[in-house]
C-alpha cells in the first residue's frame, strides 16, 4: 500500500488529555488516519518570530505528524486574512462579509509555497497525497512546479458556490483554475460539484463530455462527490455510555424534568445561531403551554476570535440569548442556556442522547457533522427529533429530518413545536431512515471511496464509483 500523506491547515496532534478542538475537518481526518499508514502534515498552530519558524516531525501511537510553524505575517495574511476573511465568507455565499486585500492573497500564496517546500523533502514518488480544504487550493500547483507527479487529491469541506458568486472573488482566475493541478477534486454534494463544473466550463472554457472529467492543458482533472460521514457505530456506543455519566446526570437533574433542545456549533456566522435563538423566541411567544417546560442548550466554543466579525457576532448572540431570557425567564427557569466552554466528545454524545430535539440550522454548511452525530447518538426506541437546515450539505442524505429554511424563523418555530410533540411512532420511523443514512455512509466509506477514486486511473471504473456513491 502506498503511504498516505494527508495535508490540512491544522493538524490535530493528540494532546494526551483526551480533549480535542471543535472542528469537523479534524474529526474526519483523525478517523481516516486511524485506518491508513502515513503522515499528517500542516500548521503546528504556533506563530513564531520570523526566522524562528520550525518544521518538526512527531510520532505518536504509530502515527506520524509533521508540523510547521507560521510567522506573524503568515498568520495574519494567510490564515486570518485570505483564508478566513475572503475564502470562507465567499464560499459560504456571504459576499457582504468578504474583505479582500492583495497583501493577504500574496501571504496565502506564500504559505502554500512554504508548505510545498517542506513537503518536497518528505514526499516519495509513490505516495498518495490528499489535500484538505480551502486554505490549500494552490498546493498541487506548487508541488507540480517542484516536479512531483504523485496522485494528488483535494477535498473541499465547505460549499462551492455557483460561478456568479465565485467570480466575485478578486483574482479568482488566478486561484480557482489551480484546482486543475489535482487529479481528483472532491465535494460534499452534487450541487457543489455541479457548481465547480460550471465554473470550469463557463470561466475556463474547458471541455467535458460528462461534466465530471475535464482536460486542462496536458492534465486531466476529475470531479467527484464524497459526502463526509462520522464514525457512527463508535459514536452511538459513546453516547450510550455517556448518557449515564455523572456529568449528563447532573445536567438532567438541573433541568428538573424539563425537555432539552440542543444546539452545538463552533461560533461562526455560517451556523445561524442568532436567528435560531430568535426562532426559539417565536416558538415561546406562540406556545405558552411550553413555558417552564423546555430548555434550549446552545454549546458554542469560540473560534477565530481575532477576526472582527466574530467578535461582533459573539456579542450579538449573547445579547440575543440575554434578551430572550430576560423577557421569558422566571426565577426558576432560564429558557436558553448559552455556553461557550468546549465540551469533551463524550459529554456532547451524552447530551445529544438526552435531548428531545436538536436544532441544526446553518445558513450554509458544507455537510454538518453535528446533525449526523445527533442521529447516531439517539436511542432507537425513543429517539429525539432532528431539525435541520435545508442549506446544510447533510440535508441531502438526512431528508427524513424536519427540514427547515433557517431564514424563516416562523417555520423553525413551528418545527420546534412539532418536534416536541411528535408521536413516538413518527420519531422512530424518521430515526430509522436517518440512522440508516448515517450508517450507510460511515467515515470509513468516505475515505475509502475518495482514495479508491484517486488511485483508479480508468474512467469507466471511476464513473461506476461515482454512481455507487450516489445510491448509498
Ligand atoms: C467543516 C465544514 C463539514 C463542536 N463543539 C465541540 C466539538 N464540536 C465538534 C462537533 C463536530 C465538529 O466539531 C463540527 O463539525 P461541523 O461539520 O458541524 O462543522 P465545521 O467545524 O464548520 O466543519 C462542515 C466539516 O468541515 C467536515 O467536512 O461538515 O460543513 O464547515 O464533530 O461535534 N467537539 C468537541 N468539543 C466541543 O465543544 N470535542
Amino acid at each position: 500500500m502506498p503511504r498516505l500523506i494527508v495535508i490540512s491547515n491544522r493538524v490535530a496532534v493528540p494532546t494526551g488529555d483526551g480533549n480535542s478542538r471543535a472542528g469537523g475537518l479534524e474529526v474526519a481526518v483523525r478517523a481516516t488516519l486511524k485506518r491508513h499508514a502515513g503522515i499528517w502534515f500542516g500548521w503546528s498552530g504556533k506563530v513564531a518570530a520570523s526566522g524562528k519558524a520550525r518544521t518538526q516531525a512527531i510520532d505518536h501511537d504509530s502515527h506520524s505528524y509533521v508540523v510547521t510553524d507560521l510567522t506573524q505575517e503568515d498568520y495574519h495574511e494567510y490564515y486570518n486574512g485570505f483564508a478566513n476573511r475572503v475564502l470562507w465568507p465567499i464560499l459560504h455565499y456571504r459576499l457582504d462579509l468578504a474583505e479582500f486585500s492583495r497583501r493577504d492573497l500574496s501571504g496565502y500564496l506564500r504559505v502554500n509555497e512554504h508548505f510545498a517546500a517542506q513537503l518536497h523533502d518528505i514526499l516519495r514518488p509513490d505516495d498518495m497525497v490528499w489535500v484538505h480544504d480551502y486554505h490549500l487550493i494552490p498546493l498541487a500547483k506548487a508541488l507540480r512546479e517542484r516536479g512531483h507527479a504523485n496522485r494528488i487529491g483535494f477535498f473541499l469541506h465547505i460549499p462551492m458556490p455557483p460561478p456568479d458568486v465565485l467570480t466575485a472573488l478578486p483574482n479568482h482566475e488566478r486561484l480557482i483554475p489551480a484546482l486543475c493541478h489535482y487529479d481528483l477534486v472532491g465535494f460534499q454534494t452534487d450541487n457543489d460539484a455541479a457548481n465547480f463544473a460550471r465554473y470550469l466550463t463557463q470561466e475556463c472554457r474547458l471541455v467535458s463530455r460528462d461534466q465530471r472529467t475535464f482536460t486542462a492543458a496536458d492534465r486531466t482533472v476529475r470531479i467527484g462527490v464524497f459526502p463526509v460521514g462520522i464514525e457512527s457505530a463508535e459514536f452511538g456506543r459513546l453516547a450510550r455510555r455517556a448518557v449515564r455519566s455523572p456529568f449528563v446526570n447532573g445536567v438532567l437533574d438541573s433541568l428538573a424534568g424539563r425537555a432539552m433542545i440542543i444546539g452545538v456549533d463552533r461560533l461562526d456566522y455560517t451556523k445561524g445561531i442568532a436567528l435560531r435563538m430568535e426562532a426559539f423566541e417565536r416558538f415561546l411567544a406562540a406556545h405558552v403551554e411550553w413555558h417552564g417546560k423546555v430548555t434550549f442548550l446552545q454549546i458554542t466554543p469560540k473560534s477565530r476570535s481575532e477576526i472582527q466579525e466574530y467578535v461582533a457576532m459573539e456579542q450579538e448572540i449573547s445579547g440575543t440569548a440575554g434578551k430572550i431570557n430576560g423577557n421569558y425567564g422566571e426565577a426558576s427557569w432560564t429558557p436558553i442556556r448559552y455556553v461557550n466552554k468546549p465540551h469533551s466528545r463524550s459529554a456532547l454524545a451524552g447530551l445529544y442522547r438526552a435531548s428531545r430535539a436538536a436544532l441544526v440550522t446553518p445558513l450554509r454548511d458544507g455537510m454538518n457533522l453535528v446533525a449526523k452525530e445527533y442521529v447516531a447518538a439517539q436511542d432507537a426506541e425513543d429517539p429525539g427529533t432532528l431539525i435541520l437546515s435545508r442549506f446544510a450539505g447533510a440535508a441531502v442524505e438526512l431528508d427524513a429530518a424536519l427540514l427547515v429554511n433557517p431564514y424563516d424563523s416562523e417555520a423553525v418555530a413551528t418545527a420546534i413545536a412539532r418536534a416536541l410533540s411528535m408521536p413516538r411512532e413518527e420519531r422512530r420511523a424518521r430515526h430509522e431512515a436517518l440512522s440508516q443514512a448515517v450508517a450507510a455512509n460511515d467515515i470509513k466509506f468516505w475515505a475509502d471511496r475518495f482514495l479508491t477514486a484517486l488511485e483508479r486511473p480508468s474512467k469507466a471504473a471511476w464513473l461506476r464509483e461515482v454512481s455507487t456513491a450516489r445510491v448509498s
